[in-house]
């Protein structure tokens, strides 16, 4: 298999690079870390590695050091269409550079191959309330396909340790194969009266997401190209990859680590982000009506959701110090391809005017938008307009991302994660020992 060819390739040359990194330079300080720190949620403690993606705080993500303009040009495209295909991006994560077409496509088949989805998935998906949380459900069908994993049989079979990165690729491509089906499933389920669509086979990964959802519009496969490349990965410090590393890291295997990376993403700090921007611009187009394309009205709007004490979904971000470029991605099909639709018009102004705000008020470190804060209007274009529903999209995307890196961190035997802990009376001591 194309994957495991490649990786086996790169193994040794990179197990020894990192053995004599450690080896001979343990010791070097990466940096330090401060009181503020401890307490604030870790912030910028350089504490993980991961080649897979950087984001720079300025010029943001990376994906294997190209920028998200670069991925969206050199990664091959289904024919006819302007978005990559999503096989030719999980390549370019997990071998590190761009496929070639028939490389993507291998990929892609890889997941046609592996793309059933056994009946027990439905089934639980079905008894859980009617009233349940889309991401409920997808974090439950993801855990328990767990009984498929491979690695978990083979570690109890005895498997050696530099092996355990096979198991855990081909039950990182199994469970990807299956994501969109499940995800669709849910959403028909759920909002369609359960008119289940089944699988395209002719149809690449993402576009049959596209067609499972119903949508008729072809437009929406690209958009649904470029929504999971651009949501895939941001290093391995956010809450679902952070999450999904911790717990990879005691030996769990994919489907027990994604589905708690999941938990992480449907937080409304993170992922449950782009469903609360979509509300607060149907909310200020609601309140107030033609107004809403009024700046100075747009920004009084803003000011009345801060002096609530809340905040602006979509604006801000832990690393980043400028517009996201997955942002500006997203802004740029909209653009070009439904200029006039009422709620992509309005997130486009909601750009022009938040930032000031933010920056007036002088809080959040970064005034600019996120992925989040156009996402959900390109949804809504399309009428899928079930918000509860975004969050499971930027799961299916995610997963991609945290997969890889997961390959990668058992391939160098990465260990079993754990920081240290302190009281707050050994800091204040540290604190007063420091003056
Ligand atoms: N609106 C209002 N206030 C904001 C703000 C925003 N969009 N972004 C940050 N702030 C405030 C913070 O609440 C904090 O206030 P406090 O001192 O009273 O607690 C202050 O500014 C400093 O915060 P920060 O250091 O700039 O941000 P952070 O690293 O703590 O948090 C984030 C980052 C994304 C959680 C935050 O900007 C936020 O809540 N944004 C809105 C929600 C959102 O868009 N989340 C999606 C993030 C991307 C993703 O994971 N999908």
């Amino acid at each position: 298999m194309i994957l495991k060819d490649k990786i086996q390739e790169q193994l040794p040359s990179w197990r020894e690079r990192v053995r004599k990194l450690v080896k001979e330079k343990g010791d070097v300080k990466v940096g330090e870390v401060t009181i503020a720190q401890v307490y604030g949620g870790m912030r910028d403690v350089k504490g993980l590695v991961t080649d897979i993606s950087y984001v720079d705080p300025v010029e943001g993500i990376r994906f294997r050091g190209y920028t998200i303009p670069e991925v969206l040009e050199k990664l091959p495209k289904p024919k006819g269409a302007e978005m990559p295909y999503a096989g030719g991006l999980y390549y370019l994560f997990l071998v590190g550079s761009i496929p070639t077409i028939e490389q993507a496509m291998e990929v892609e088949s890889e997941w046609k191959k592996r793309g059933y989805v056994p009946q027990y998935v439905f089934e639980a998906i079905r008894s859980l309330p009617s009233d349940t949380h889309p991401m409920t459900l997808f974090t439950v069908a993801v855990l328990i396909l767990q009984r498929e994993s491979l690695f978990s049989k083979q570690y109890h079979d005895g498997l050696k340790k530099d092996s355990y990165w096979e198991p855990m690729l081909e039950d990182s491509l199994n469970l990807i194969a299956k994501l969109p089906e499940i995800a669709a499933y849910i959403y028909r389920l759920k909002y369609k009266n359960g008119d289940i669509i089944s699988p395209d086979p002719n149809l690449d990964w993402a576009g049959n997401f596209a067609h499972m959802m119903g949508v008729k519009d072809p437009l929406y496969e690209d958009l649904s190209r470029l929504y999971f490349l651009l949501h895939s990965d941001h290093e391995t410090g956010n809450v679902s990859a952070h999450t999904t590393h911790l717990v990879a890291s005691s030996l769990s295997d994919i489907y027990y680590a994604a589905s708690a990376g999941l938990s992480g993403l449907a937080g409304p700090l993170h992922g449950l982000a782009n469903q609360e921007c979509l509300s607060w611009l149907l909310e200020v187009r609601d309140k107030c009506g033609e107004c809403s394309y009024d700046k100075a009205a747009l920004s009084q709007f803003a000011w009345d959701t801060l002096n609530n004490g809340q905040v602006i979904p979509g604006y801000g971000h832990a690393v980043l110090r400028k517009t996201d470029p997955r942002f500006t991605a997203q802004l740029e099909f909209g653009k070009k391809y439904f200029p006039e639709d009422e709620i992509f018009k309005l997130a486009a102004l909601v750009y022009d005017v938040v930032p000031d705000v933010l920056r007036e008020q002088g809080k959040a470190k970064d005034p600019w938008p996120n992925v989040d804060a156009i996402s959900g209007s390109l949804q809504y274009h399309f009428g899928i307009r079930e918000f509860d529903f975004y969050t499971v999209m930027f799961g299916i995307s995610r997963i991609l991302g945290v997969s890889a890196n997961a390959v990668w961190a058992r391939a160098l035997n990465q260990p079993i994660e754990r920081p240290k802990s302190l009281t707050t009376t050994m800091l204040e001591d540290i604190a007063a020992k420091a003056v």
